[in-house]
């Protein structure tokens, strides 16, 4: 499988003629190739956009939205290809991406072109003097820079507001997984998207990333991905005065108090802790136990976590791979780790050693659960990423609060209990951006989303994406 560049609505090889090589996770083989595009190819896809951009803005957004409309359901009637391709190139389970990546994509591309004949902006009146109404329009050509973990589904919750708001995109989905979003390409030229509108530039983040962040005409970024990441990307885009939207990695929270209804919280906490290997931002990786139910949540947890089953994503399995050899090294390291700072494992701990002949040389790691370790491990300050989780016992909601804020991020919270005033008041103490109360990863696509301190810049999801892709000017009219 070779995948190419999507650039003024035909799908090309990359100037340079270089290709890198594309992994199956779960078999460690690999099976594509993906373009090394650089700068130069960049140049093209922003000239492409440039281009596209007065129709594009101007076509007005009931004809926009129709177009998006049938993008979404280009992928809806390919959904078990997509799924397929998704667990293919990320690992995860086939069954995953057919019940939560794929149907996510298909509701972006939905909501947003439904959204965006709904938008509508703000006027003030001056009593007898002036009416102030604000203009929302498109940004013009904007960046769209994804990661790994959630495909197609990450890369479609971005491109999507900005093309309903009228904008044009050049867009980089994760080296690592392209696969879904070359598929997305085709669905986009079949559903008659206009050539230039969406650009899909394919290679590694220091080359057609950062040249997506460093050129002057790429007016606004939306990135989620890894805080180092965004770091450098802020670096460079800040001087710019580009407007930046970054959602970055988190450090969970799971907060578990006595007085919850306690299987409904296993039940959801064996998800949230290794949905996906554990590789989803939302995660809840340092999972907080009130001390009085400490050993019945440890024994009842650690025995559910023995029972996932592990193995080939093409088959019913709970567990597959995660996404790289370097990725499964950089987990394993941290377990490691985990050891040297005085916690211990309670179940995994190790690389899944497949017998089956199609998946022996895949990254593959066990679910992993530890205890012991003090809120100032690394282990409990870093974000890991896989499918490690620590436990830590509190006393009071006080202390659980001080643990659960410990961090340098701030991205989501889960907190279990039926006491709903102390609901109300962990929620509005706990310092991050989403928090869930008796569930997670419930998700209204209305909502605002995305962290607080490391954990990132800005809101996305509902009105908030649709404010960042459009710039507010203020018209002020005077009457006599
Ligand atoms: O992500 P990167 P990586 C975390 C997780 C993981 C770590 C590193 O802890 O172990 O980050 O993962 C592009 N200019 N998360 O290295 O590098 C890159 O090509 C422009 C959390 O895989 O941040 C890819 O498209 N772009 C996270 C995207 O950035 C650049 C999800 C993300 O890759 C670039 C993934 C540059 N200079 C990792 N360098 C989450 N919050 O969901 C890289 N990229």
């Amino acid at each position: 499988m070779i995948i190419q560049n999507y650039i003024n609505g035909v799908l090309q090889a990359p100037v340079n003629g270089k290709f890198i090589d594309n992994y199956e996770p779960a078999t460690g083989k690999v099976y594509g190739q993906i373009p090394e595009s650089d700068a130069a190819d960049i140049q093209l896809a922003v000239d492409a956009a440039n281009a596209a951009f007065p129709a594009w803005s101007q076509l007005g957004h009931m004809k926009r939205a129709a177009i998006m409309m049938k993008i979404s359901e280009g992928i809806l009637a390919a959904l078990d290809a997509f799924a397929e391709a998704e667990s293919l190139d990320n690992g995860k389970p086939v069954k995953l991406a057919k019940a939560v990546d794929i149907p996510r994509a298909v509701d972006n591309f939905h909501f947003f072109a439904t959204a965006i004949e709904h938008f509508a902006s703000e006027s003030h009146f001056m009593e007898q003097t002036a009416i102030n109404y604000t203009l929302r329009r498109p940004i013009g050509v904007v960046g769209c820079i994804s990661p790994w973990n959630l495909p197609l589904y990450l890369f479609t919750w971005k491109i999507a507001p900005a093309l309903a708001a009228g904008n044009c995109v050049v867009a980089k989905p994760s080296e690592i997984t392209p696969l879904t979003s070359y598929l997305l390409s085709e669905v986009c030229i079949e559903a008659g998207l206009p050539a230039g509108v969406l650009n899909i530039v394919h290679g590694t983040g220091p080359s057609a990333g950062q040249a997506i962040i460093e050129h002057p005409e790429i007016k606004a970024i939306s990135f989620t991905g890894g805080t180092a990441t965004g770091k450098r990307i802020a670096a460079t885009a800040a001087p710019m005065f580009k407007k930046l939207s970054l959602e970055l990695g988190g450090k969970n929270p799971n907060i578990i108090f006595a007085d919850c209804d306690f299987e409904q919280m296993l039940k959801t906490t064996i998800l949230s802790s290794f949905s996906n290997q554990g590789q989803i931002c939302l995660c809840g990786s340092r999972i907080l136990i009130e001390r009085s139910i400490y050993d019945q949540f440890k024994n009842a947890f650690v025995e559910k976590v023995k029972a996932l089953s592990i193995g080939d994503p093409k088959t019913d399995v709970n567990i597959g791979a995660v996404v790289s050899k370097a990725h499964q090294e950089k987990v394993l390291s941290y377990i490691e780790l985990a050891k040297q700072e005085g916690g211990t494992i309670l179940c995994g701990g190790t690389a899944f050693q497949p017998v089956d002949e199609r998946i022996k040389k895949g990254y593959f790691i066990y679910p992993t659960v530890i205890e012991g370790l003090p809120q100032s491990a690394r282990c409990n300050m870093e974000e890991i990423f896989g499918p490690v989780v620590t436990l830590q016992a509190f006393d009071t909601e006080e202390e659980a609060l001080s643990i659960a804020n410990a961090t340098e991020y701030g991205l989501a919270a889960t907190v279990w209990t039926t006491n709903l005033n102390r609901a109300h008041r962990v929620a509005e103490q706990l310092q991050s951006g989403i928090i869930w109360i008796n569930c997670w990863l419930l998700r209204d696509l209305r909502t605002p989303f995305g962290g607080m301190k490391s954990s990132g810049v800005g809101r996305e999801g509902g009105w908030e994406a649709l404010r960042f892709f459009t710039e507010p000017k203020n018209v002020c009219v005077k009457y006599y």
